[in-house]
């Protein structure tokens, strides 16, 4: 991508508005722009990251075996009343009358509707088990919306749906979706850990938040130290395995949120191995058994012909919350970090001269190397001054930066910046792109 014809609005001043340093780098990096009170538009490169960390979550949902579909983000409201949620929900939920004066909804989560789904397809134990999930915008119409996309109003979220015969299949797949948590948000450069939660309007007795530590976060945490220090799961892990053991290993030290802090078993840890920090919730599974399939009639006929109701769980993921977490864990003084794995572009091109044949067709090359080894590339060819080009690039994070300018072409070198390390190597342009390609 060109620069020149890229659309990249980005601020040199801090805005007013903005009170924690990944809404102000998200403001500044021209990511997003508030529509109005907690609703975003995505500018094209906070779109290119949204879509990255998208991808991440759909990939380790369906490693972990969950089946994407996409439900409507309008619902109609006499599903929430067989559940007996319309009611209760209360002035979050967003009411809209349709021309016909009928009842509807924009949904805050969709346990109701994947139920009526589920309900009216599946009739057998022999179909389970199934979890099915969907990345779709959400709308909460929250008292206080703050800090951008960290508590927006209308947010995308991840929310996966499991459907069991019994409380056993129905543990299983908890855990299923609690390994697909850790490792989803260890690929996007995150430590979350996950901490024993209440489980609000969704119901249940068994909830696990999962929390990335940031003195900026909304929640208060009580955990164990050794919990920071956990590595994730592999990737081969045997989803089908008893995943029991691993699950035990993890929830067997002390972590809770502030709903469910008891200071009297936080107090057994010795002093020097309690934490006690602010967190920003990313992810939140729940096991809520037949809260929703009792009350809509979704049951299946067991091996012994008889009905129950399926044992449901709900696991959702806060897909864009999460732009706003890792930027708040990846910026330094200059700009944000991102992580290879989320990053907008791999590459930041500068070009120090634009208009100077010799530094114009070296970019070129350079570019349509990179380009057809597979990196996307942010082609800086404008005529800005030099030191605008590096404090943009600094400030919109790209992984690497590679600097070609007519000094550095005359020995034969293209400078090379890793944006993380602050690392800077003069390479030929092969060795370069050896390195980034590395
Ligand atoms: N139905 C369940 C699980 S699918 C559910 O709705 N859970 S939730 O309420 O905990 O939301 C799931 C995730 O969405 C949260 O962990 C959080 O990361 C994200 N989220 C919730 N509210 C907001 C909000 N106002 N702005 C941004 N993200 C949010």
């Amino acid at each position: 991508m060109r620069l020149s014809r890229y659309f990249l609005p980005t601020l040199k001043e801090n805005p007013a508005e903005a009170q924690i340093m990944s809404h102000r780098l998200m403001l500044r990096a021209g990511l997003m722009r508030q529509s109005s009170a907690g609703i975003y538009s995505w500018l094209p490169l906070g779109y290119r990251v949204l879509k990255n960390i998208e991808q991440i979550v759909r990939e380790e949902q369906d490693r972990a075996g969950a089946v994407e579909l996409l439900m409507p983000t309008i619902q109609s409201a006499d599903l929430w009343r067989e559940s007996g949620r319309y009611d209760d929900y209360g002035k979050e939920m967003l009411r809209i009358t349709d021309r016909h004066d009928r009842e509807m909804l924009y949904g805050p989560t969709n346990e109701e509707l994947i139920t009526d789904i589920f309900r009216s397809a599946v009739k057998s134990y022999k179909d389970l088990p199934l979890n099915l999930y969907h990345i779709q915008w959400k709308f909460r119409d929250e008292i206080r919306p703050r800090f951008g996309v960290m508590r927006g109003r209308e947010f995308l979220m991840k929310d996966a749906y499991s459907f069991d015969i019994d409380k056993e299949g129905a543990r299983q797949a908890y855990n299923k979706m609690f390994v697909a948590y850790l490792r989803t948000f260890d690929r996007m450069g995150l430590k979350a850990i996950p901490m024993a939660a209440d489980t609000g309007p969704i119901g249940g007795d068994m909830s696990h938040e999962f929390i990335v530590l940031a003195d900026t976060g909304e929640s208060e945490v009580f955990c164990h130290k050794d919990l920071v220090a956990m590595d994730p799961p592999d990737a081969g892990i045997d989803y089908e395995s008893d995943l029991q053991p691993l699950i035990n290993q993890r929830t067997a030290l002390y972590a809770a949120t502030d709903e469910l802090h008891d200071e009297s078993e936080f107090n057994k840890i010795p002093e020097s191995d309690r934490l006690t920090a602010r967190g920003i919730e990313v992810g939140h599974i729940f096991y809520f058994g037949t809260k929703y399939s009792a009350s809509m009639g979704a049951v299946v006929t067991g091996p012994d012909g008889k009905d129950v109701p399926v044992e449901m769980g709900s696991y959702g993921i806060g897909v864009s919350r999460l732009v706003g977490g890792i930027v708040e864990a990846c910026h330094d003084d200059n700009g944000i970090i991102w992580p290879d794995s989320v990053a907008p572009f791999s590459v930041g091109l500068i070009n120090l001269k634009s208009g100077d044949t010799g530094t114009d067709n070296e970019c070129e090359a350079i570019y349509a190397e990179l380009t057809n080894r597979g990196f996307s590339v942010l082609y800086d060819d404008t005529d800005e001054r030099a030191g605008a080009k590096f404090g943009q690039m600094d400030l919109i994070g790209l992984p690497w930066q590679l600097i070609v300018g007519p000094r550095g072409l005359k020995s034969g070198v293209v400078e090379v910046k890793r944006r993380d390390t602050g690392k800077r190597e003069e390479l030929s342009r092969e060795a370069a792109m050896n390195l980034i390609a590395a």
